[in-house]
């Protein structure tokens, strides 16, 4: 099979990009200790990836309230913004553009990782099913605090200064993590959200953080270098919602008053059935580029752009393996398989030292 639609240059918000293949944000928990910082290591990991059209980082705590994973790295210090400058240079140079994703998990965290070990915040006060991965192993969730209303406000504040920092940092563009479980995904669907005031009960309030949200975020890139990622029918950190079709049409139908760059869609993850779900309902409601994700083979991929299911295709999980999947993908050669139990933590193993196709040819002579 050709995978001509694969690379097609595409326009995104603001840029236009070589090809279709966009590297999805990926977890890898090797930030500098004590800080959080992004440091060499990670500028050589993300530059080895720089073939992708565009990078969206690793998810990025914008505070300490927001961090809920020991090792990941955040956007709300001085030492932070100047590691994630020796990132975005070096993938800079290397002709790629990259986005920030940021990221505040709520509940999913532990008071061992809060500012002054206080409990995590949530909508309600419902604990996540599991564990935390903390400094000190895995811990069991506890029951979270829920927000008070006035405490959104700090909440916004935390994105709008995170969005100024990244742009400090030289990103591109940010992407608002509003999937997979974290503090946005909570207050939109109706699980974890049991609250009573304005922030709580119908769709148009469970909404009402993300669009506030998008609101200072936007002030501050303009929405052509804003892109929103969402998880409809995602169950990861014992997530659901009684009517997610309405939901996210409501949302996506809002979220077109900013002229964001793109939708960034995780269509399948892990066990979570989506066999009910109408994406396509979604793609054509949304005004920007919409970016498929979840398990997509170059094969796959090249099918739902060329049915016009999508505009960009991100891969997570085979980036991590074939630094060079754009060159893999467009010569057909095989993929590289990931070792999973590298994915989170560690040093360069497993995370720099996965060879290029021209690596691998070189070590065959
Ligand atoms: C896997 C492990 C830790 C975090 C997400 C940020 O699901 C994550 C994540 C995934 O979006």
């Amino acid at each position: 099979m050709s995978l001509q639609n694969l690379f097609k240059p595409g326009t995104l918000g603001q840029y236009t990009l070589p090809h279709r293949i966009i590297m999805a944000p990926l977890t890898r928990s090797r930030s500098a200790q004590p800080g959080d910082i992004p440091h060499d290591l990670n500028a050589q990991y993300y530059a080895q990836r720089s073939t992708a059209a565009l990078i969206i980082s690793e998810a990025t705590q914008i505070s300490q309230q927001g961090k809920g994973y020991a090792f990941t790295p955040g956007i709300h210090s001085q030492e932070q913004i100047n590691g994630w400058k020796k990132v975005t240079k070096a993938v800079h140079e290397n002709g790629s553009k990259i986005f920030m994703q940021l990221w505040h998990v709520g509940r999913v965290s532990h008071s061992s990782l809060q500012p002054n070990n206080q409990l995590p915040v949530a909508p309600s006060a419902i604990a996540v099913d599991g564990q935390a991965f903390t400094y000190e192993g895995m811990q069991d969730f506890e029951i979270p605090r829920a927000l008070e209303s006035d405490e959104m406000v700090e909440i916004i504040n935390q994105y709008r200064q995170a969005s100024q920092n990244a742009l400090e940092a030289g990103f591109d563009g940010v992407e608002i993590h509003a999937a997979n479980g974290y503090l946005l995904d909570q207050f939109l669907k109706d699980g974890t959200n049991k609250r009573h005031d304005q922030y709580g009960g119908t769709i148009e309030n469970r909404v009402r953080l993300i669009l506030e949200v998008t609101q200072a975020v936007t002030e501050v890139l303009g929405g052509d270098r804003v892109g929103i990622r969402i998880s409809p029918t995602g169950s990861f950190n014992s997530m659901s919602d009684s009517d997610p079709q309405s939901l996210n049409q409501y949302l996506i139908k809002k979220l077109n008053d900013y002229n964001l760059a793109y939708l960034h869609v995780v269509e399948n993850f892990g066990d979570s059935d989506n066999s009910h779900f109408n994406f396509d309902n979604l793609r054509h409601l949304f005004n920007g580029a919409y970016i498929a994700n979840g398990g997509y083979t170059g094969e796959s991929a090249e099918r739902s752009l060329s049915e016009g299911k999508s505009d960009f295709v991100s891969f997570g999980s085979a980036f991590i393996a074939n630094p060079d999947l754009p060159t893999r993908l467009k010569q057909n050669a095989k993929l590289s398989q990931p070792d999973q139990d590298t994915f989170y933590g560690g040093d360069a193993k497993g995370y720099t030292d996965y060879p290029t196709l021209k690596d691998e040819n070189r070590e065959m002579k």
